[in-house]
């Protein structure tokens, strides 16, 4: 038996999103985001499943809280909804606010740290009526909305992430269509990428000036991509791609205030950089204090097969059509290594999250002083409940956990400023194209009762939290 000692200032959290467990979805005020509509089209999510209700956390949120407290977690990681906040996309709606001031005094009576996100990717619907965010207005409403949200919240909460994974807002929403507004153009994807950045400096900038108190941050995910036969120049190629196009097309303007000249090419066609006008670098890598980094799985990648002629639009979750997020490198193969998959199809792959840590100290964050934090990692499982609705999660979602925690011990021993970990999630939720199907939380949720039970991951996780160590058993 092996026992880990993390630091003793090591922060325990777990996180959820806005859309994925609130529900309330017309009430107080709160208008359509991109989320209601996407999911409310048929053939978008997969069973028809919306977030109208999902947990109902907006109504039960003082005994949610009470749960995270009884686990003793010294941090929770929520979303605010920017449709609740700023119906409109831009008027502030007193009552959507007084939502999050009752979470934040809630969170703060009982000792856990609020630890908020502006952006989990619920836009509100009336400004993607103007283009959404391939129109760069969208990035100014961001930083107004942001302002909004600090003068009510700034005094109570003391980190602040602008975006939760620009890579699913933009990619995965405007070029795979597998998330809202279910678009598939590539070039739609590269302007919202660039407005996304162009957002998330803006508001950096706004709460510095309002607020030079708090932490200020971003959350972007990641993947470790290896090339599947390493003696492959194209294996090698397609690794160098997907890098580029998941992880440096964000990180490189976020600490080197440019695009990398090798995904400026990739991304050619498609006009990656046409969107960026004078200055946008300047205010994209506007100093931050953290990143936030959400990690879930690596990947093998191939090459592509020569002559593949074959279409490029195919099925995923859900009965609309998808395309590759890849944009430019389309016709790049995942291949499968023999790990270990979760209910997500993802591969197991724990010492990927040491190389990714390691990576970002020393090639971004390091440089720059900005920690590290691990703000999402998790898993999806099918659960088996008993008659009493208890998962026994111990070998599959605690098992995951446990070897991610162990890797994360092992960056922070290589050098990496890991502050701290959160589990993704708190509570199972609505998984967005994959609806209520997938249950990545740590509580089980019964969505015909509502209940909630903490499953054995949960309780394992407690313990971890107060002793401040992990066993390997
Ligand atoms: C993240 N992909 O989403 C999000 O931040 C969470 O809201 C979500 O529930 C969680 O991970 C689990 O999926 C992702 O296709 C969704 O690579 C899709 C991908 C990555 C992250």
């Amino acid at each position: 038996m092996t026992e880990l000692t993390f630091p003793p200032s090591f922060s325990w959290g777990t996180a959820t999103a806005a859309y994925q467990i609130e529900g309330a979805r017309h009430e107080g005020g709160r208008r359509d985001s991109i989320w209601d509509t996407f999911a409310h089209t048929p053939g978008a999510v997969v069973n028809g499943d919306t977030g109208d209700v999902t947990c109902d956390h907006y109504h039960r949120m003082p005994s949610d809280v009470a749960l995270m407290a009884s686990l003793g977690l010294d941090t929770y990681r929520f979303s605010v909804s920017w449709a609740r906040v700023c119906p409109d996309g831009r008027t502030p709606n007193p009552e959507g606010l007084d939502f999050y001031d009752r979470l934040v005094d809630e969170l703060v009576g009982r000792g856990i740290r609020p630890w908020l996100t502006l952006y989990h990717w619920d836009l509100p619907q009336a400004l993607q009526d103007r283009g959404g965010w391939t129109n760069r207005d969208t990035a100014s409403a961001f930083a107004e909305y942001a302002g909004t949200v600090l003068e009510r919240l700034g005094d109570r909460v003391p980190v602040w992430t602008t975006l939760n994974e620009p890579w699913c807002s933009s990619f995965l929403s405007y070029a795979a269509g597998e998330h809202a507004p279910g678009h598939t153009s590539p070039t739609e994807a590269v302007d919202a990428a660039h407005h996304l950045l162009l957002g998330h400096g803006l508001a950096v900038q706004r709460i510095r000036a309002d607020r030079p108190d708090v932490t200020v941050g971003i959350t972007t995910n990641h993947t470790v991509a290896e090339p599947a036969d390493p003696s492959n120049p194209a294996d090698v190629d397609a690794a160098r791609r997907i890098d580029g196009a998941f992880n440096r097309v964000f990180l490189d303007p976020l600490f080197r205030g440019e695009y990398p000249a090798d995904v400026l090419e990739d991304m050619a066609e498609a006009g990656l950089g046409r969107a960026a006008r004078d200055g946008d670098f300047a205010v994209i890598s506007s100093p931050i204090d953290v990143l936030g980094v959400n990690y879930y799985n690596g990947a093998a990648v191939a090459g592509a097969v020569p002559g593949d002629e074959s279409p490029l639009v195919f099925a995923g979750p859900g009965e609309l059509p998808r395309r590759s997020p890849y944009v430019g490198s389309e016709r790049v193969r995942f291949v499968p290594r023999g790990l270990p998959v979760t209910a997500m199809g993802w591969e197991v792959q724990p010492e990927g999250l040491t190389r990714l840590l390691v990576r970002l100290q020393e090639e971004y964050t390091g440089p720059a002083g900005v920690r590290l934090h691990v703000t999402e990692n998790g898993a999806a499982y099918d659960d088996v409940p008993d008659a009493a609705g208890f998962v026994d999660d111990t070998h599959t979602r605690r098992a995951y956990v446990r070897d991610h925690l162990a890797a994360v011990h092992a960056a922070i021993e290589a050098g990496a400023a890991v502050d701290g970990y959160m589990v993704w999630s708190m509570l199972d939720n609505f998984e967005w194209a994959w609806g209520l199907a997938k249950r990545f939380g740590i509580v089980r949720v019964d969505f015909d009762t509502l209940q909630r039970t903490p499953k054995a991951s949960a309780l394992w996780y407690a313990e971890v939290a107060r002793s401040g160590s992990v066993t390997l058993d």
